[in-house]
């Protein structure tokens, strides 16, 4: 009979830009989510799928959860966030080793009275000199939640991202894989691909711009060595136009330029990428247009 093989689903819950999405893409070993300085680039719940020899975990990548309210598009990235920590074997925290601070508590807060498991990983002590600066903060986390575990990290670097993973094991019922052993994501690549796109706008584009984007991929061809996509970006004024394509074109090829060699990493292939920029007034407070974007398919 063999030993008990251990299946389950692990939330990241956690502010925007924390390092969710970095963690992910280090536990399994490949980037499947996009991740940049702004907050919520995360717009999905993605799954990062990591086998091992006795496990098959699945973490849940949630976008950063923040009180603001503001357009649809922020309401739906919220429920998203929130319905993502229900259901699953084990939620994390992540947080960020400067400190703690008030919107953290705003995330533990959407759990309050859970009976799963909670971990915290504080992120980021790569940034930190010392390893003892930590010790205050995880006194303070201790007074503000009976943690399960606290767990230092680095995405960054990979420091204890292994102990990390031996941790969070321990909370996962024992259980039959629940994917292919060489599945990572539940994502298709026509998803991923998107994505990859809409990372430079959030990488590349100043202030609020990448807040008033979406990506629409319009076709995909695989044409064995060489993948051709063409993708629309779309932005909810006339002005926002002038800025995305920059002067003569040379925003939107850098753009481009840096979107197909994710891509090509990615898919393993040669890549040849169209992009064109459309207004669509008032996308990201329209249901019909975030349901066409497929921001609403998260929270059937
Ligand atoms: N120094 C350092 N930077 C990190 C680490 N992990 C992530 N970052 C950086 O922090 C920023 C945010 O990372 P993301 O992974 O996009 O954060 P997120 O929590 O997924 O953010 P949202 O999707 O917006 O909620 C990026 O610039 C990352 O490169 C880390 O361990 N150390
Ligand atoms: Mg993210």
């Amino acid at each position: 009979m063999s030993t008990a093989f251990r299946f389950g689903y692990i939330t990241l819950m956690g502010r925007p830009n924390v390092g969710k999405s970095t963690l992910i893409n280090r536990l399994v070993g490949k980037k499947i989510s996009i991740t940049s300085h702004r907050p919520q680039t995360t717009r999905h719940r993605i799954l990062g799928i990591k086998t091992t020899e006795d496990s098959q975990i699945v973490f849940v990548d949630t976008p950063g959860f923040h009180k603001k309210r503001g357009k649809a598009i922020n309401r739906t990235i919220n429920r998203t966030a929130v319905a993502s920590t229900q259901g699953v074997d084990v939620l994390v925290l992540v947080i960020e080793s400067m400190g703690w601070q008030a919107p953290d508590s705003d995330v533990l807060n959407t759990v309050t009275g859970t009976s799963t498991p909670v971990i915290l990983a504080i992120n980021k002590v790569d940034r930190i000199r010392n390893k003892e600066q930590l010790l205050p903060l995880i006194e303070q986390a201790r007074q503000f939640f009976d943690f399960n575990e606290i767990i230092p990290v680095s995405a960054k670097t990979g420091y204890n991202v292994d102990r990390f993973l031996d941790t969070v094991k321990l909370y996962l019922p024992s259980g039959d894989a629940g994917f292919p052993i060489d599945q990572l994501t539940d994502r298709g690549e026509r998803f991923i691909c998107a994505e990859f796109v809409r990372e430079q706008l959030f990488r590349q584009l100043g202030q609020e711009l990448p807040y008033a984007t979406a990506i629409e991929l319009i076709d995909y061809y695989d044409r064995g060595k060489i993948a051709v996509l063409q993708a629309q970006v779309w932005v909810d004024k006339p002005s926002h136009k002038g800025i995305v394509i920059g002067k003569q074109g040379q925003r939107l090829k850098q753009i481009g330029i840096e979107a197909r060699k994710q891509l090509e990493r990615f898919l393993g292939k040669q890549v040849h990428l169209e992009l064109r920029v459309k207004v669509r007034s008032g996308w990201a407070d329209n249901q019909a247009a975030l349901n066409a974007l497929g921001y609403n398919e998260d929270l059937k």
